[in-house]
């Protein structure tokens, strides 16, 4: 299995953590969407990253669909992601609601990035970014700082993409994650100890 994409994106790094708490062995090659275009679009023709190359030659892409690949395949009787009921409703609904928050954190950056300064619109990138932090606000609450995990007592998908999320908001954006959501950062800092979440640091 060959992951494409590197770990600073938050969906291919999602993806890689998902393939090591399942203990799956894959390649991986860093291309990034920008850096390498030809090449991400030989994978995938909407140019993004992650894609997922099946043993078959079979290739994958998005996140959530890579991720309900691998629930299916090696998910087992305890899938990261529960396969009904409302244990599924609450981890589809936190991993929709930080990877949204991803999505609306890089919305805000790439206007940073790629609109010439004079063109740019400030109001505009600290919306995406204020909708990006209420998100991760709103898991915050719901985050027991006695259970290790935030839902069902152990790892689940919700937890993958909140970690994921919360590294883009503090590392990527420089959202003071510790002062607004205490609790997601002192969570994601514990799962930094966990083998599926150090091992793939970018
Ligand atoms: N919904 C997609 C989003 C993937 C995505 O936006 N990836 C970014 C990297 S963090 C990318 O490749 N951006 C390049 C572009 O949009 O042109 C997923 O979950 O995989």
């Amino acid at each position: 299995m060959l992951l494409i994409g590197v770990n600073r994106s938050p969906y291919t790094r999602r993806v890689a953590i998902t393939l090591r708490a399942y203990g799956v062995a894959y390649e991986q090659s860093d291309l990034n969407g920008f850096g390498h275009r030809a090449e991400v679009r030989a994978a995938n023709p909407l140019g993004r990253i992650p894609a997922l190359v099946l043993d078959g030659g079979e290739t994958l892409i998005d996140s959530g669909a890579i991720v309900d690949h691998l629930d299916e395949t090696h998910g087992g009787e305890r899938p990261l992601t529960p396969r009904a009921g409302a244990d599924r409703r609450a981890v589809l609904k936190i991993a929709a609601l930080v990877m949204g928050a991803c999505d609306k954190g890089l919305q805000g950056a790439y206007h940073r990035n790629h609109v010439p300064k004079e063109r740019q619109h400030q109001p505009w990138i600290d919306d995406c970014w204020e909708q990006m932090a209420r998100a991760l606000v709103a898991v915050d609450a719901m985050i027991d700082p006695a259970q290790p995990w935030l839902l069902l007592g152990r790892l689940t998908q919700a937890d993958i993409c909140a970690f994921v999320a919360e590294r883009l908001a503090r590392v990527g954006l420089g959202i003071d994650t510790g002062q607004r959501m205490p609790r997601l950062h002192a969570l994601c800092a514990r799962m930094l100890d966990q083998q599926p979440f150090r091992t793939t640091e970018p």
